[in-house]
């Protein structure tokens, strides 16, 4: 059969199971439309299904290449499954909802970041459950370049696409399939005209514009392993995309023997756990390897918050020394910058040769501090002057910096995080999560007391890593 009369044969088929419908019918835009379509009903025609899945094959120019596949859910799962099947193609799922229990992923299959993935569609009209497709797998680290549908109504899908870097291929285009039909005698030539007016007089159905406003649209976690230059600050961009978690555990508890047991139970929620190592009462010289074991064993990193402020020289017998030994155990660690960027050479001196990164406090949570305006500028000069060390920031309003846009190689973290806006009796100041990641423009939620003093910790790290991973995919293109 020639590839003409095999799509005459395809459109006939879809006619005849009712998957194409001619009549009044309001769609989810609220357009009025001549023509319906509802591929949902392949389902119950394996044969024609397989057929769908064929054409699809060969319409794909042969310099599309990819690695996986990922249907559109829901409509184009079992589409794509099959050609999964016959090419042997690994296919990935996008999850509608995150569940907030279970592993919490977006995306469900396995992957590498940097493979190609193509995506497949039962019928576009402005690209709109693509471009939400395309979002999650991009926030992975994956490549979306291309995706193939069987019906493009012809509504402004594809230029809605291309704006998004995405090329549509589509077996059919709506006109065609109405011209077929009529010329086969299913339809009239009056239905025909009607169905060309309509496309016609909607010709454009714009996407609905993004939630967040295009000058916040983020580069991806997956997409930034690539541009961290410190090893420390590219693995947690990794471990990040990999649990698909941006929430660090305040490990603010009363022991030693407390702490581990809940870096241990709230592990797998977790991209990193910060610790306070000055209050733990039984602090013993093996503390550090045990907790080491422990972010191992769940894959999280060893942030210690030990807010370093004081001269250079200083600093270097602070992080090496004492009795904590901070520099042995921990990946990661902060300083203030009110001590001029010598704090920043003493930390670098023994930090970087072990391969550790510094966060540098540009903004504070708490009520009347002091880091703002010229101070939050002078941290992001620092960073950019010491970028081979400095991984990226603690801060509250990353989106309202007076530097503008942060480098994308710099990850911030944000403490004062809970389920609602309030404080504490003390000055702390907490917005929600969304508001962090998704207004304020920052990477990772840093939660102590809204989960430690939860009634299950376990379960209150999941609630807030998917709201923190939710407000982080929302945030992608
Ligand atoms: O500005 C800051 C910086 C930090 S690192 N405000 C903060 O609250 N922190 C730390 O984050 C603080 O020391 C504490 O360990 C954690 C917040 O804890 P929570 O119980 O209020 O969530």
């Amino acid at each position: 059969m020639s590839s003409s009369s095999s799509m005459e044969s395809l459109i006939l088929q879809l006619h005849e199971i009712s998957a194409v419908k001619f009549g009044s019918f309001t769609l989810k835009s609220g357009i009025t439309s001549p023509i319906y379509i509802d591929l949902r009903l392949i389902v119950s025609y394996p044969k024609l299904l397989q057929l769908i899945s064929d054409t699809i094959i060969s319409t794909l120019p042969k310099t599309t290449t990819f690695d996986l596949l990922c249907g559109v859910p829901y409509t184009a799962l079992p589409i794509a499954t099959v050609i999964s099947t016959t090419t042997n193609t690994p296919m990935l799922m996008r999850r509608k909802e995150i569940k907030t229990y279970g592993t919490g992923k977006a995306i469900e299959g396995v992957f590498l970041p940097d493979q190609t993935c193509l995506i497949v569609e039962d019928l576009v009209t402005s690209g709109t459950s693509v471009i939400e497709t395309a979002a999650p797998l991009r926030a992975a680290g994956l490549k979306v370049t291309d995706v193939v549908v069987l019906i493009d109504r012809e509504q402004g899908g594809r230029e809605n696409l291309a704006g998004e870097g995405i090329v549509l291929h589509s077996m059919v285009k709506l006109s065609e399939m109405v011209r077929v039909l009529r010329e086969k005698g299913k339809v009239s030539e009056e239905t025909e005209a009607m169905v060309v007016k309509f496309l016609e007089e909607n010709k454009r159905v714009a996407a609905p514009a993004s939630a967040v406003p295009a000058s916040n649209v983020r580069v991806s976690f997956g997409e930034r392993v690539k541009l961290a230059k410190n090893p420390t600050g590219k693995k947690l961009f990794e471990v990040m995309v990999k649990k698909e978690s941006n929430l660090c555990l305040s490990a603010d508890v009363n022991t030693a023997a407390e702490l581990l047991a809940l870096a241990d139970k709230i592990g797998p929620e977790i991209c990193m756990l910060k610790t306070h190592v000055d209050i733990l009462p039984d602090f013993t010289p093996d503390f550090g390897s045990k907790l080491r074991a422990i972010a191992d064993k769940h894959n999280f990193l060893i942030f210690e918050d030990r807010k370093f402020a004081d001269i250079g020289n200083t600093v270097t017998m602070q992080y090496e020394g004492g009795i904590f030994r901070i520099l042995e155990w921990a990946d990661i660690v902060n300083c203030h910058i009110i001590s001029g960027p010598g704090i920043v050479d003493g930390l670098k001196l023994k930090g970087l040769p072990r391969g550790r990164g510094l966060l540098l406090l540009a903004e504070m949570s708490s009520a009347g501090n002091f880091a703002k305006g010229d101070y939050t500028a002078a941290a992001a000069k620092i960073a950019e002057e010491h970028s081979d060390f400095v991984i990226g920031f603690i801060s509250v309003n990353p989106a309202s910096w007076p530097t503008g846009p942060s480098n994308p190689a710099f990850i911030h973290a944000t403490p004062g995080v809970q389920l609602v806006k309030g404080g504490d009796a003390l000055g702390q100041q907490y917005n929600t999560p969304n508001s962090v990641i998704g207004e304020r423009g920052s990477d990772i939620i840093i939660v102590g007391r809204g989960i430690i003093k939860a009634d299950n910790p376990v379960d209150a790290a999941r609630e807030y890593r998917a709201q923190g991973w939710n407000a982080y995919l929302a945030s992608c293109k």
